[in-house]
């Protein structure tokens, strides 16, 4: 045994020590996030609720609001109100990330699973695709597999409140995993089909996957 190991200074490093294989056990200060930040690259947090869209907001009366599925199904549907809140109702809390660089934590959404009302219409095998079609005349695309994610939803509340006219009302897309502009406000209509068609942004000059964590922001 040498001197140092006798030490007072050797003790305090045993106990440095000891505490980090704790810290090691214990798991301590992993996110659960798989060794990556919740922020994606290039976002700043905002803590307000911004509003993105292209300038018309329409109102649609929910006892006019029609959501439709067709295209490769087998059972084309048209739900209305009362219908689509009969369906099995879930809550999600996720993260905005905007294109434009905000993102926005923990926004608990209520609502259809978006897989629950397509697979009520039955996709042929052949629907890869979808198109989601928005009442101001806007477009977006989704491969069919991330529209059946489990954290997809076509949500009616935000926070737990019903959605605000300029953030949807009443029925939006929330699709998590993409930049926000995958998520359609004011949806109408779910198109499947065999090959990809690019949407409104996705046609002008924005990536066509849109994952926040690829940092797939346009096409280029
Ligand atoms: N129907 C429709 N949905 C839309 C848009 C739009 O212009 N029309 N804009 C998209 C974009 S670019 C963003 S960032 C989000 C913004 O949603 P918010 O206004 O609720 O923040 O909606 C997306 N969904
Ligand atoms: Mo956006």
């Amino acid at each position: 045994m040498s001197r140092d190991e006798k030490s007072p200074a050797r003790g305090l490093r045993d106990k440095l020590i000891g505490a980090k294989q704790r810290w090691a056990r214990e798991g301590r200060l992993l996110t659960g996030k798989a060794g990556r930040d919740r922020l994606p690259p290039g976002q700043r947090l905002v803590e307000g609720r911004p509003v993105l869209d292209l300038g018309i907001q329409p109102e649609i009366p929910l006892e006019q609001w029609r959501l439709r599925i067709d295209g490769l199904v087998r059972a084309p549907q048209v739900l209305d109100w009362q219908a689509f809140r009969k369906l099995p109702q879930i809550e999600r809390i996720s993260d905005i990330h905007c294109v434009t660089s905000w993102s926005r934590y923990d926004n608990r959404w209520s609502g259809v699973a978006a897989k629950t009302v397509i697979e009520r219409a039955g996709p042929l095998p052949e629907a890869r695709f979808a198109v989601l079609h928005s009442e101001d005349g806007y477009t977006t695309n989704l491969p069919l597999a991330a529209l059946l994610d489990d954290d997809v939803l076509l949500a009616h509340s935000w926070d737990g409140a019903p959605l605000e006219r300029e953030h949807g009302a009443p029925v939006r897309l929330v699709v998590p995993k993409r930049y926000f502009w995958k998520s359609a406000k004011w949806v109408r209509r779910i198109e499947l089909l065999s090959h990809d068609r690019p949407g409104f942004w996705e046609e002008r000059g924005y990536h066509n996957e849109g994952d926040p964590w690829e940092e797939e922001r346009y096409s280029w």
